[in-house]
């Protein structure tokens, strides 16, 4: 059983893990907490490597989604569409051209961040929190539930970003007011590099419930830095006539360059300069700037961190004294001018007490800690909110014609169950849709589609009634989860009714009854006759839409593992060679060092050529070549080195024997 959170961003992804000492975020292979959200891809012949990020917003959307459509053009690598019309990602890997989709990509960076949380808890890790933006929907949630599933995580719940970070604020404190007590209200504001995302949370003690939550999927730090490229395009045409958007390689280190300018102006409002060498054509460019004139350029860009703020005030009826703080994080919260902003808003002073790269990650390792039945942590009970309202339509048998309902209105506290009743004699089917098509980040409003199979009418002919139990999940995932018929057995008179319906699950629930066909008009009786029933489990036939079919999972899920071979593979394969060059190194030094007196100068010439006729071969023909090779060259130079080392090492080895047979005396 383990205990992890897994922050997934669109730049920067952090893990965090319980241990004896609480959560903490723990470092990667290269000792950095942040690992960066970018897969390289070997391309064995050219020894080059695809480089593939920036595609958090793939999840979940079909191909020909105009969003996919005008990314293609910015993007390093290129995209294909999967035959499930979802997006893919084509790239050379081992000398072949090939799609993975998207989740396998996700899974391939969850695998590299499972490493990290194993390394640090040294055993196996699958229990998992996973973060993801709370203006998802149900297609990307689920696309990033399979990516966890194809990188062996189990996956025990799909956490909103900002709920994580309300987590993280809430459950340490201990002057939370009372459960019978007024709420304590704070706004959390998350801002990164692709999104920004708001909430408001009601706080007592041991309980957090979101009240609503307000983003704009398409701000962030990214906006900003694009601002800055397009100055400098400008810029540099103007002073150095260079069409930059004519070189990708120049505009990537641009953006690269524009983002560290970026930051230090957050810490500094005077002139900075930009200088970049032999940026393109042999020229070195430079520029200044300063925080007024970045403020300037991105007044559009900033004139955009108010609508969420009032949306959110809006949906949650409040006013701005009714807030107890507002707590921001996110990597572009640290710009000044998005603080004034906010702060402004609210007409208070910000809160920073989280730290605002780690807050997600800490959250979702205390969400695990919570779920996971083997580690102690303080009861806290999570309430998330419904971010789309989601209706169900039908055929109504009575009405002729579509009907429909809204099951989930927005801001519904989720995970929550409800049973619908149906008056139906035959199988019919249900379709999930989100009712407010302009508020989703994409254009189709589908959720999926529901058969409720093996209908059939009572033994008097009369409809059947049928219970259908709609969810949103604890991943915030739709689905039709049990749908069951009501067998009515008349009985004798006096007889107390069977109730043989099953209770008894965790989520909140409620009953709602739609009559879509008219129950048989009899008149009241007198006495009503007792009845008996029984319940029959009815299968449903699930369609979510852009599913990812189970044997395609299977495929994923077993090519994930082969890739994690062959990276072990090449990774020993790498460490051979590495062997190998450091052997010829070494020893070359040490033949003319402190082994030269163990050595006659024949066997000396004689290792030193092989030494040679090694360093050359590893920088042609040995450059790629198997492991085994790597090792057959270095047991070569063994067999004439050792016998040197040896003779050295005795030499070393007997005047200290004779000083420790001294101290024994
Ligand atoms: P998302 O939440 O959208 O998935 P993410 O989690 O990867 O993205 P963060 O790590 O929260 O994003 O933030 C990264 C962004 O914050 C980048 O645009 C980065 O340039 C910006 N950023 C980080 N530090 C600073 C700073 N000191 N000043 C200005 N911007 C900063
Ligand atoms: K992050
Ligand atoms: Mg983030």
């Amino acid at each position: 059983m383990s205990v992890v959170g897994f922050d997934v961003g669109f730049l920067n992804c952090y893990v965090a893990v319980a241990r004896a000492g609480g959560i903490e975020t723990v470092a990667n292979e290269y000792s950095d907490r942040c690992t960066p959200a970018v897969i390289l891809l070997r391309r064995v012949v050219t020894n080059c490597k695809n480089t593939v990020q920036g595609f958090k917003r793939f999840h979940g959307r079909a191909f020909s989604d105009p969003y996919i459509q005008s990314l293609k053009s910015s993007l390093v690598y290129d995209l294909a569409q999967m035959p499930s019309g979802t997006t893919g990602i084509k790239v050379m890997y081992m000398e072949e051209e090939k799609v993975f989709s998207i989740e396998q990509v996700t899974a391939m960076l969850l695998t590299k961040m499972k490493e990290t949380a194993e390394h640090a808890l040294k055993k196996p890790v699958a229990d998992c929190v996973v973060s993801v933006p709370c203006y998802y929907t149900d297609a990307e949630r689920r696309s990033v539930v399979d990516a966890a599933q194809i990188a062996g995580l189990n996956c025990l719940r799909l956490m909103n970003e900002t709920t994580a970070v309300a987590l993280a604020y809430g459950i340490y404190k201990q002057d939370l007011p009372a459960p019978e007590e007024k709420p304590r209200i704070v706004v959390f504001v998350d801002i990164g590099h692709s999104g920004y995302q708001t909430s408001v949370c009601a706080f007592n003690k041991g309980k957090l419930k979101i009240l609503a939550t307000a983003c704009d999927p398409e701000l962030g730090g990214k906006d900003f830095d694009e601002m800055l490229v397009r100055h400098f395009c400008e810029e540099f045409g103007k002073k150095y006539k260079l069409d930059v958007k004519t070189k990708p390689r120049a505009l990537v280190r641009l953006y690269q360059e524009c983002e560290k300018l970026k930051k230090l102006m957050s810490a500094n409002s005077s002139d900075l300069p930009l200088n970049i060498e032999c940026f393109m054509n042999d020229i070195d460019v430079s520029g200044k700037l300063n925080r007024g004139q970045f403020e300037e350029m991105c007044a559009d860009v900033l004139a955009r961190v108010e609508a969420p703020l009032h949306n959110l005030m809006e949906q949650a009826k409040l006013k701005k004294e009714d807030i107890y703080a507002v707590e921001i994080v996110g990597g572009a919260s640290r710009i000044p001018s998005v603080k004034e902003r906010i702060s402004k808003f609210f007409g208070k002073e910000l809160s920073t007490t989280l730290n605002a790269d780690e807050a997600v990650a800490r959250g979702c390792a205390l969400q695990c800690a919570i779920l996971s039945p083997a580690f102690k942590v303080r009861e806290f009970s999570i309430t998330d909110a419904v971010a789309y309202p989601i209706s169900l339509k039908w055929n109504s048998a009575a009405e002729e014609g579509l009907s429909d309902c809204e099951v989930f209105p927005k801001n519904h506290a989720a995970p929550f169950s409800k049973v619908l009743t149906f008056y139906r004699r035959e199988p019919f089917s249900l379709e999930a849709y989100y009712n407010t098509p302009k508020e989703l980040p994409y254009p189709d409003p589908t959720i999926g589609q529901f058969v409720i199979q093996k209908v059939v009418p009572q033994a008097s002919g009369e409809s059947s009634k049928v219970k259908v139990k709609v969810r949103v999940n604890i991943h915030g995932i739709f689905s039709v989860s049990s749908a069951s018929l009501v067998e009515v057995q008349k009985t004798e008179e006096g007889e107390e009714p069977m109730d043989t319906e099953q209770q008894a699950t965790p989520e909140k629930e409620e009953e709602k009854e739609v009559v879509t066909e008219k129950k048989s008009d009899q008149p009241p009786q007198a006495k009503k006759p007792k009845v008996k029933t029984k319940v029959l489990e009815l299968p449903i036939e699930n369609s979510p839409q852009w599913e990812l079919a189970v044997d395609m999972l299977n495929l994923f899920v077993e090519n994930e593992g082969k890739m994690i071979m062959q990276d072990k593979l090449e990774k020993e394969r790498n460490d051979a060679k590495n062997y190998v060059e450091e052997y010829v190194y070494d020893m070359r030094d040490k033949l003319h060092g402190r082994l030269e007196k163990f050595v006659s100068e024949a066997d000396r010439d004689i290792l030193s050529l092989q030494l040679e006729d090694t360093e050359n071969w590893l920088y042609e023909d040995g450059e790629d070549q198997p492991k085994q090779q790597y090792i057959d060259k270095l047991a070569v130079l063994k067999k004439l080195g050792q016998p040197i080392q040896e003779r050295y090492m005795e030499s070393e080895e007997r005047p200290r024997a004779f000083d420790d047979m001294g101290k024994q005396i």
